[in-house]
């Protein structure tokens, strides 16, 4: 039984005094065990939310990070620096990183690695841009980025890593994929790793969908036999909102 994650992607929004607001007002999110939460922040409010997550259930993620341990890279912050914090997850290769920050699959491979050797959970978002769906290449498309994120894992390494399906097209739209497109997708993307590794593997390897995720269409997302969980951008920002995604995937 794969455990469903509910991770909140922030983006560029919430002060530290914001965020800690966010938190005090949360009520279900700290009382479920059923479904596992995450909040990834900006890295400027991350001490603070992970200060008041302390004991909380609730796990605290980082949007972005380097993948070497220190050097020469201004504006940078290594896996090194997310751990000293006490962050546990950390979202990579977002389509807003690949497209205004030329992260590649090869960068995302790197930063995957550097997250195991720190002791971070990666979740790794793919997905296909709207041209590409219409070309009929999303499962190419899909299944290119998944392979090369992973490559070079281990099995033990690959069942926990979470990948989050985010069709481009979906992403801050306000339009979702249907329920029955995103399983499609996930759908390939389990039996991809089922192939590549082996089905144990598979059936452990958590699958989120992102993209207009709501409190009132989560449900249909979770209800597909593939998908465990949802990345959610927008709808994540106030803590009602985020409360009733958490509720809504009990
Ligand atoms: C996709 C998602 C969060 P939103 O980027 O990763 O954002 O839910 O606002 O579409």
């Amino acid at each position: 039984m794969r455990k469903p994650v509910i991770a909140g992607n922030w983006k560029m929004h919430k002060t530290s005094a914001e965020a800690l607001a966010f938190f005090r007002a949360l009520k279900a999110a700290k009382e479920t065990t059923d479904v596992e939460t995450v909040i990834c922040a900006p890295f400027t409010a991350l001490p603070a939310l992970v200060e008041a997550a302390k004991d909380s259930g609730i796990g605290i993620g980082a949007q972005n990070m380097h993948w070497e341990e220190k050097g020469a890279f201004t504006g940078e912050i290594s896996p090194v620096m997310l751990k000293d914090l006490g962050v546990q997850y950390v979202i990579l290769g977002h389509s807003e990183r690949r497209s205004y920050f030329a992260e590649t699959d090869e960068t995302v491979n790197k930063k995957v690695h550097a997250a195991f050797a720190h002791d971070l959970i990666p979740i790794v978002c793919v997905g296909e841009t709207l041209e590409e769906r219409e070309a009929g290449q999303t499962k190419q498309v899909v299944g290119q980025q998944v392979e090369k994120a992973l490559a070079g894992l281990s099995s033990e390494q690959v069942k926990r890593v979470i990948i989050a399906y985010e069709p481009v097209w979906a992403i801050g739209s306000g339009k979702a994929s249907t329920a029955d497109d995103a399983q499609e997708v996930i759908g390939f993307i389990r039996k991809m790793v089922a192939n590549q590794y082996d089905q144990q593997v598979a059936n452990e390897v958590r699958v989120q969908y992102g993209g207009s995720v709501k409190p009132d269409n989560i449900g249909a997302f979770l209800d597909q036999p593939d998908i465990d969980g949802a990345l959610v951008g927008g709808a994540s920002l106030e803590p009602e909102s985020f409360d009733r995604l958490v509720t809504a995937s009990v």
